[in-house]
């Protein structure tokens, strides 16, 4: 056995750490932990790896860039997997979207890519949220390809739970799991995290630690569609939804969440499926998932009435970034609304300053106004606080605001009418 270094976690010897992908969290962890460790960072996009090098993010996070200036003496980026002590898989797991399962194929090509270089006593950590077992079933077997055994290799899944737009801070300070598949994996893993987190590090299996992530964000999801479902309850009964949430919470144990025209993202809208997938059980996921994803249906029908008689109606978008001040767009609701408007014929136009490299066009906000009917407010970046509705040559002077971000009154004034979703008086869809 070669023994190549020494493995009592109160005395463990980390010196090298490689992260394989490079993206949202994997790198806001690369760089976090080259504050200690020399950090090679991996990934199969060259472009990524080549806008690093010379010395550029590849997207924007609050407080990465000051990081990253700190940290890049001890901080590589490359394609090519380089031997370590620790290596830690944190590429994407995205949904196989025609069975709802996830796809694994990035996560597989991690561990193979990682087999060849294990040597006794290094660590893999896995932080891809995955099903539950894949860490058994799947990937232990492909690190085993090494000839090592899973007992001569330390391994944890270590879900992340950092939200992007607050990642930095959110990794340094929230609670992590950490299931190990034998407690000197999981302390070893403690030891490692333990450089740059300040919260609570928390040992179980790796099983548990699969399910529990996928419960966290599980659990955002149903509580978003309860919340949308309230939304639309409370149009039809002529209520205001949103005062009604806000009051609903001053319950001490009530925390319903906000309604919006649908849930996006490269989590919340895809993990659920990962437990749907493994079980027999499961029914209010899938519904909530049904009802979330049919919020850009409801917000069509609204648009279908309020340009009823408007011939070659033209609409805009403002916001197709999932959330609000975010430059990501993965599985933005703007994506399903805008193929909604297309199939009805309609002209779709959008606006989003943070916004690159988006399947469809995206124009400067005067542009993208221009004689448009119908402005439909999807992600509610704080910059659109500042639009002047004066200076904006619309045809017809409506907005939709599905995230009851608005100032009315101002909008109010320059003659827009302003139809909120779920605030009881403008947002019917009969
Ligand atoms: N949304 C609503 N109403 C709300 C809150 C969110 O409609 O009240 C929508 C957002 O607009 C967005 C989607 O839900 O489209 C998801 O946004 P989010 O802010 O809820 O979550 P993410 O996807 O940015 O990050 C989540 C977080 N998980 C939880 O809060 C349980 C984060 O902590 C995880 O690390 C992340 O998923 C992940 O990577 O798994």
């Amino acid at each position: 056995m070669n023994s190549k270094k020494i493995l009592v976690p109160e005395k463990l010897l980390v010196e090298k750490i490689c992260v394989l992908g490079l993206g949202y969290i994997g790198l806001p962890t690369a760089l976090l932990l080259a504050q200690k460790y020399s950090v090679v960072g991996v990934d199969i996009n060259e472009k990524i790896i080549k806008t690093l090098n010379n010395g550029n993010l590849p997207f924007e996070e609050k407080g990465l860039n000051k990081l990253f200036e700190k940290v890049r003496g001890n901080f590589s980026a490359t394609q090519t997997i380089e031997p370590a002590d620790v290596f830690i898989i944190a590429v994407p797991t995205p949904l196989e979207e025609s069975l709802k399962i996830a796809d694994l194929q990035y996560v597989r090509s991690a561990a193979e890519m990682i087999a060849p270089h294990l040597t006794t006593g290094d660590l893999v950590i896995l932080e891809s949220t995955v099903p539950p077992c894949t860490s058994e079933n799947v990937v232990i077997p492909i690190l085993e390809k090494s000839g090592l055994n899973s007992n001569e290799f330390l391994f944890v899944h270590c879900p992340e739970r950092a939200i992007p737009g607050n990642t930095l801070f959110e990794m340094i300070n929230n609670d992590r799991i950490i299931g190990g598949i034998n407690e000197k994996s999981s302390n070893t893993a403690r030891y490692v995290y333990a450089s740059f987190v300040k919260g609570s590090l928390l040992i179980t299996d790796t099983k548990t630690a699969e399910f529990v992530k996928l419960m966290e964000n599980t659990s955002r999801d149903v509580n978003i569609a309860l919340a949308n479902e309230f939304a639309k309850i409370a149009s039809e009964m002529r209520i205001d939804v949103w005062k009604a949430i806000d009051l609903a919470n001053r319950h001490p144990r009530v925390k319903i969440l906000q309604p919006g025209p649908g849930v996006g993202g490269h989590c919340i809208a895809i993990d659920p499926w990962f437990l749907t997938e493994t079980s027999t059980h499961a029914q209010m996921i899938s519904l909530a998932r049904a009802i979330n994803d049919s919020m850009p249906n409801h917000i069509l029908n609204k648009v279908r009435n309020i340009l009823r008689g408007v011939s070659n109606p033209v609409i805009t978008l403002f916001g197709v970034a999932y959330k609000k001040n975010v430059d990501d767009w993965r599985a933005t609701p703007a994506l399903r609304l805008i193929r909604l408007i297309q199939s009805e014929g309609w002209d779709v136009r959008l606006y989003d300053p943070f916004v690159r490299n988006f399947p469809c066009t995206i124009q400067t906000l005067h542009e993208s106004v221009l004689g448009t009917d119908c402005i439909i407010i999807i992600a509610d970046h704080d910059i659109f606080q500042e639009i002047d509705p004066s200076e904006l040559r619309v045809r017809s002077k409506n907005i939709i605001d599905t995230r009851n971000s608005l100032k009315k009154e101002k909008w109010k004034n320059e003659g827009f009418a302003v139809y909120t979703l779920g605030d009881g008086t403008s947002f019917h869809s009969g």
